[in-house]
């Protein structure tokens, strides 16, 4: 039931309580909330379907690093104990069938115009309301506009000279053909081990006839210990759900972990690689993380967990060479820590050729393959693994106007911004769920979408019985909320890194650490009270 038109129709563009831009996860239970609210809503979703970023990354081997149990909505107690996770870590399949099963559950769909793109934002002052643009030239007119874009949701091809001239087939992970790829009988090169990479790569060389890996800069990875879910486990699960849910909210990610409790420095050598060997056997990135009490925050204990897996690294792979350039400088967790399958194994087969750029640099594309250093390496396909302009890049791709003609391109122009990580400031009655300067990506991010979405909700909710019409995050609180993320960043070990935490992956990003390192029980205590004194740092009218 959509009621967005196209001004060919020759009628005023209709007016909504609020769009919702996006139907991933977050766009799904934001328009539940405002339907619940008593709102109009419209959605518009660039896919032809519900999931977001789990309806575009279908490559082979997607899944979730967070275990499944954990990667799911909490707001509905019926939701929860009728959806039946598989496994421990969901393949992409499953986690698109549950955000479907969410749509249907709660019927959502009718809210969103799908295959539509929204193109633009404009904030009409005198009439107090959005204005969006999309594809098929549809308008549409909105009192508030909730971007629900996604953090990992525009994927980057960097700049080849030749590659359109590449007669061979060109694939992106994270825009991956819904009928699959048969590789069979094909020379195929990946570029980029980052999260989907490392995912990915092990099943293309189980089908390739032969696999080059183009590798800059290496990460490491931790084994998933992916395995079936038992029954029991699953039923304990449930039947504490709301237990397990509260205790993980005191954690810094949201996520339950199993900290260890001392640091590094208080274990003798024997005691150190004994807990390291029972995190890598566990299995999981955020398992091993928690190895010692301060490995995220102690370089020295840090150091140690690092050398620990440039040490697996160097018995597994059993090339010397390749081995050697596996093996990254930085220390673990300063970059995405990634989860794998047979990662490093895969290096053992005939059929894979690990090509360091750093040593043969990628000079171009031909038609028939791509020159690395003095040799040309014949290819029938290029897979591009090389990530996303991440936390900004969606909601950059839309032109959004606020206050005064100020595009968020201008605002933006020094590094993201917004106040508590939700509202920009200067555009009012705009929301961005997850966007920079809140834990997003640093946290299990369905705890961080519901969290965002119920207080924005929330927020409404008081704006409407109060008979107010806009809020406006003001300049000032933005500017304290942001230097207050950038001091947090750069108390952690994440500043070291050069990771798209950072920016550092998109040529001419400006470089600040976008996601809010508190953690997620400071944030949302920071979160509440700003809602419980009567949003200080927004200007209500
Ligand atoms: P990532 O983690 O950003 O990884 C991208 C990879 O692509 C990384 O290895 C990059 O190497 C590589 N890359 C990018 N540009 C180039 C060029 N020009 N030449 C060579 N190699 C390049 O993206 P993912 O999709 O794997 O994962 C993103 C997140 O999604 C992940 O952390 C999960 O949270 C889900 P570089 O390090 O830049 O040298």
């Amino acid at each position: 039931m959509s009621q967005a038109r196209s001004p060919a129709d020759g009628v005023a563009a209709p007016v909504v309580d609020a769009i919702v831009v996006g139907a991933g996860f977050a766009g799904l239970y934001m328009v539940n909330r405002l339907c619940g609210l008593g709102m109009s809503v419209q959605g518009f979703e660039g896919g032809s379907d519900v999931g977001g970023t789990w309806y575009w990354n279908r490559y082979p081997g997607c899944r979730c690093d967070v275990e499944s149990l954990e990667y799911s909505y909490s707001f509905d107690r019926d939701l929860e104990q009728e959806w039946e996770w598989t496994e421990r870590y969901a393949p992409q399949p499953e986690i698109l069938a549950y955000a479907r099963h969410v749509a249907d559950r709660f019927d959502l769909r009718r809210h969103f115009r799908f295959d539509t793109r929204v193109k633009s934002a404009r904030w009409i002052e005198d009439e107090g309301l959005w204005e969006v643009q999309a594809s098929g030239g549809l308008v549409q007119r909105a009192r508030f506009c909730i971007m629900a874009t996604g953090c990992l949701s525009a994927g980057r091809t960097p700049h080849f000279e030749g590659l359109d001239l590449f007669r061979g087939r060109v694939l992106h992970t994270s825009t991956w053909p819904f009928e699959g790829v048969d590789f069979g009988g094909q020379r195929v090169a990946v570029m980029g081990v980052g999260s989907s990479g490392v995912q990915a790569i092990p099943l293309i060389a189980q089908h390739a006839a032969q696999l080059h890996v183009l590798l800059r800069t290496p990460n490491y990875v931790v084994p998933a210990r992916n395995s079936p879910l038992p029954p029991e486990q699953v039923q304990d699960w449930k039947a504490r759900y709301p237990e397990i849910r509260r205790r993980a909210l005191g954690f810094k990610g949201g996520l339950l972990l199993d900290v260890g409790p001392s640091s590094a420095s208080e274990l003798d050598a024997q005691a150190r690689e004994a807990a390291l060997e029972e995190r890598w056997r566990i299995g999981g990135a955020f398992s091993f993380q928690s190895t010692f009490n301060d490995l995220q925050t102690n370089v020295e204990s840090n150091r140690l967990a690092s050398d620990f897996l440039r040490a697996k690294i160097a018995g597994i792979v059993r090339n010397p060479a390749w081995a050697q350039w596996l093996q990254p400088e930085h220390l673990v967790g300063t970059r995405r820590l990634c989860v794998g399958t047979d990662y490093y194994e895969a290096y053992n087969r005939d059929n894979v050729e690990l090509v360091n750029l750093r040593q043969e640099p990628l000079a171009r594309f031909t038609p028939t393959g791509v020159i690395v250093g003095d040799r040309e390496i014949g290819l029938d396909a290029m897979v591009f693994a090389t990530g996303f302009d991440a936390m900004t890049g969606a909601l950059s791709a839309i032109e959004v106007t606020g206050r005064g003609g100020r595009t968020l391109a201008q605002h933006w122009h020094e590094g993201a911004r917004a106040h508590l990580g939700l509202m920009p400031a200067g555009f009012p009655n705009l929301f961005a769920i997850t966007g920079p300067g809140s834990p997003s990506v640093l946290s299990n991010v369905l705890v961080s979408i519901e969290q965002h979405v119920n207080w924005i909700a929330d927020c409404l909710a008081c704006l409407q019985a109060a008979g107010k019409q806009q809020i406006t995050a003001e300049d000032d609180a933005e500017q304290s909320w942001m230097a207050h993320v950038r001091d947090l960043g750069q108390a952690t070990l994440f500043a070291d890194g050069n990771s798209w935490y950072l920016g550092s992956n998109v040529p001419g990003k400006p470089r600040v650490f976008l996601p809010y390192s508190g953690g997620v029980p400071a944030y949302r205590e920071h979160c509440a009270r700003v809602a419980a004194s009567g949003y200080p740092g927004f200007d209500i009218r």
